[in-house]
């Protein structure tokens, strides 16, 4: 058996629930529940703050977490993370007024920064040879400056509209975060594999959906150019058409080379390109 901790409800809840649905596993979940068991996997879920889940993983009350890196590298607790989730994506950021001048990181020499994140910003600051006053505030960060508790802050940035808002100009990135599997350390051998299969099954999904499944027409001429470009997992599947001359291709592509990939496949003489989700992709 092993015990999964995720966020109870915020940024992380939905996007963990839904990579634990993809990877195969059934359970009930109710939003007042503070755990529950899946049907067909040996996985209990808790749900707890996030800022909670280092901790409980860090001391085996937990076996597993997903939590955001941030609040695991502030927490001490980054030699836990087992790989990334690819979700979540933030960064956590320097901002200033807009109007304040700003040429570098040493302009924060001897200022009051602001923060929820002080040992990254900390750690961060003391490779800059920068000393600042860290103040260490836990939420409504970006409202620091303007009621004169700190000349600059350091807080999460997605968008950057919250800090737009607030008339804060971002000026250096600190820290890039996303989603990860921790894990504690001391896992008995059964839950250590029950936690490899996991991870399969994770990496299949996160695979599969950074590919999408192709399918085209091409004149048989072509068909050397368009192997070329569409390698395929091990080589792309070749079919006649009913229509002599002309050949089926299938393969997988990378969701980001798509449309590059696309343009280079008409260039050659492919035709009637169809484009498929991939549900996962078991190498
Ligand atoms: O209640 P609990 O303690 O569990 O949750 P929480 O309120 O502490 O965390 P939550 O749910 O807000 O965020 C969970 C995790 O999501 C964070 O630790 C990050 O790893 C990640 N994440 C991704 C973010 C954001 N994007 C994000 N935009 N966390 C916070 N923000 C906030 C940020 O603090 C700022 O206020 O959103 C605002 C900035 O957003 P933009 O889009 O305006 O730039
Ligand atoms: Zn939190």
């Amino acid at each position: 058996m092993l015990r999964l901790a995720i966020q109870k409800s915020g940024r992380l809840s939905e996007d963990s629930l839904q990579l634990i649905r993809e990877c195969g596993i059934h359970f009930l979940s109710s939003s007042h529940k503070l755990k529950t068991e899946a049907t067909n996997f040996p996985l209990e879920i808790l749900f707890l703050r996030d800022d909670d889940i280092p901790g409980y993983v860090r001391d085996g009350v937990a076996d597993l977490g997903i939590v955001g890196q941030n609040v695991l590298v502030e927490a001490g607790c980054s030699q836990l993370e087992v790989e990334g989730l690819g979700f979540s994506k933030c960064r956590l950021s320097l901002a200033v007024p807009r109007g304040d001048a700003y040429a570098g990181v040493a302009d924060l020499q001897g200022k009051a920064i602001a923060t929820s994140y002080p040992n990254i910003l900390g750690a961060y600051l003391a490779g800059e040879g920068v000393q600042a006053q860290l103040h260490t505030i836990s939420g409504s960060v970006e409202i620091a400056p303007s009621i004169g508790l700190a000349e600059a802050i350091c807080d999460i940035v997605s968008s950057g509209s919250t800090l737009l808002g607030n008339g804060l100009r971002e000026v250096e990135t600190v820290f890039r975060s996303e989603a990860v599997l921790i894990a504690q350390p001391h896992l008995t051998p059964e839950q250590a594999d029950l936690l490899a299969q996991l991870r399969l099954r994770m990496q299949a999904v996160r695979r599969a959906k950074r590919s999408k499944y192709i399918v085209l027409n091409a004149p048989l001429a072509a068909l050397e150019d368009v192997k070329k470009l569409l390698p395929g997992i091990k080589s792309p599947t070749v079919t006649p058409l009913a229509e002599a001359g002309w050949v089926s291709v299938q393969s997988v592509v990378q969701e980001d080379e798509f449309w590059h990939l696309t343009a280079q496949l008409q260039a050659v003489g492919a035709e009637g390109i169809l484009v498929l989700p991939i549900e996962k992709i078991i190498a």
